[in-house]
């Protein structure tokens, strides 16, 4: 169930959604910036986080600290449920099968190079085919060029087009015998699109081949369930998700995740251990070697439980009436120009200021206390597409305001009229 609002103060939304009060869970947006009230619009980079979050953690550390999974005592026992809790919540979260299926990493980075270790360098050879897309994040990028490098195989590109939508056309789908793998990401991080992952997954298994989709950007705004997409292996990062940094999931099919062998070796991962033979324990322990991030995952479990308190049914719908009205705003002007016209996308927007390097924007925007990313948003091949080697980008969470909307479009124009004055 979402939290929605029955007052009916100013700041509730048609949507009966008052952001005004869910914003009063996210201590970090009180805070002035040079002066200015924070406008905090990189969502895409980090979300902030509510103080259920930062208190799950504190607890932690205040009253369970202790190791996991190897104690009898009672601190130990406190933390591995906490651990364990919140491996059931992500299961749930994502819908996946099994709790075999969920292994706890560092973030999406982490798990993507997991899989081009584990699963990439025991199934990948020569002359092999691994596909992915131009909009990738470079986390989905070079892990797969450094497997390829090291296997002499070769990585297909799905194009999009120029509204920075992937061409899907059954001739751009680059899938043939040799191809062992599709990595694609869900959402893109430069301009927002949502790719129609399930049309690519359904195209990759009439072939069997197994599909990764990078969920850094979905889990965050719309309710995933990897049993009805049916990919293979989806990750995603905790700090996108309201969680703590340091922390994120890879959810692997079982079948797969049993054939693949251990990532890193360590306590925790093994049954057994003699100098001549080593026991790898069961799922999902053989991918979690060493000491996790326990404070981190716990910190997770509650970020799932504060998505659940306000509702993804409630959330989708909100940010998408606040993308569509930042949209609005900004096509207003000539001299600002979108970057990307997505079918489908999330609050994710790229956008150039005629005559303005990002980067000066950027700055400028920070002294009115409003936080943008600019830059290629390590996604370079995202950006030669449109031509260009930085993109000013504002991304959206569902504690941001029209009013923040509408300061930003305000400090663009002084940006611009700064600009106009220095040429003239
Ligand atoms: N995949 C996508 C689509 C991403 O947007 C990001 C991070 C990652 C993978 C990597 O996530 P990490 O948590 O492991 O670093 N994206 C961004 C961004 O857009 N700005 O900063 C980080």
């Amino acid at each position: 169930m979402g939290r929605v609002n029955n007052h009916s103060a100013a700041g509730v939304t048609a949507l009966g959604w008052d952001v005004w009060n869910i914003r009063r869970d996210f201590p970090i947006l009180k805070q002035k910036i040079h002066g200015k009230p924070l406008i905090y619009l990189d969502n895409a980079a980090t979300a902030q986080k509510p103080h259920q979050v930062i208190e799950a953690v504190n607890r932690f550390y205040l009253e369970d600290c202790s190791n996991i999974h190897r104690g009898v005592h009672t601190l130990s026992e406190r933390a591995t449920k906490a651990y364990e809790n919140a491996r059931e919540k992500v299961r749930q979260f994502i819908n996946a099968k099994s709790n075999k299926e969920i292994i706890f990493v560092r973030g999406a980075t982490e798990a993507i190079n997991l899989v081009a270790q584990a699963f990439g360098r025991t199934t990948v050879g020569a002359m092999d085919e691994i596909v992915l897309s131009s909009m990738e994040h470079h986390s989905n990028i070079v892990p797969w060029q450094m497997l390829c490098e090291e296997k002499g195989a070769h990585l297909r590109v799905i194009p999009m087009n120029e509204e920075g939508d992937l061409n899907l056309d059954k001739v751009n789908l680059p899938f043939n015998e040799r191809t062992k793998l599709v990595a694609l990401t869900h959402v893109s991080n430069a301009i927002g699109t949502i790719n129609p992952i399930r049309k690519v997954i359904e195209a990759a298994h009439l072939r069997n081949i197994p599909v990764l989709i990078d969920g850094a950007q979905s889990a965050p705004h719309f309710r995933v369930d990897v049993q009805q997409l049916g990919c293979d292996f989806y990750v995603f990062s905790g700090h996108k998700l309201y969680g703590p940094t340091g922390v994120g999931v890879l959810y692997g099919k079982q079948s797969l995740l049993e054939r693949m062998p251990p990532y890193q070796g360590g306590g925790d991962m093994i049954r057994s251990v003699t100098f001549e033979k080593t026991v790898f324990n069961e799922l999902p322990y053989k991918f979690e070697a060493g000491t996790p991030n326990i404070s981190g995952v716990t910190g997770l479990g509650a970020a799932i439980d504060y998505v659940h308190s306000v509702g993804l049914e409630q959330i989708e719908p909100y940010e998408r009436s606040l993308t569509q009205y930042a949209l609005e705003q900004l096509a207003t002007y000539p001299w600002i120009r979108l970057i990307g016209r997505p079918r489908e996308r999330v609050s994710v927007i790229s956008f150039v200021v005629d005559g303005i390097h990002p980067h000066d924007v950027g700055t400028i925007l920070d002294q009115e206390g409003i936080a943008i990313r600019t830059g290629h948003h390590c996604a370079q091949p995202v950006m030669e597409h449109f031509g260009l080697s930085a993109t000013c980008r504002l991304s959206l969470a569902f504690y941001n305001t029209r009013e923040e909307i509408d300061a930003l479009v305000g400090a663009l124009k002084k940006a611009r009229e700064v600009f106009s004055n220095d040429g003239a």
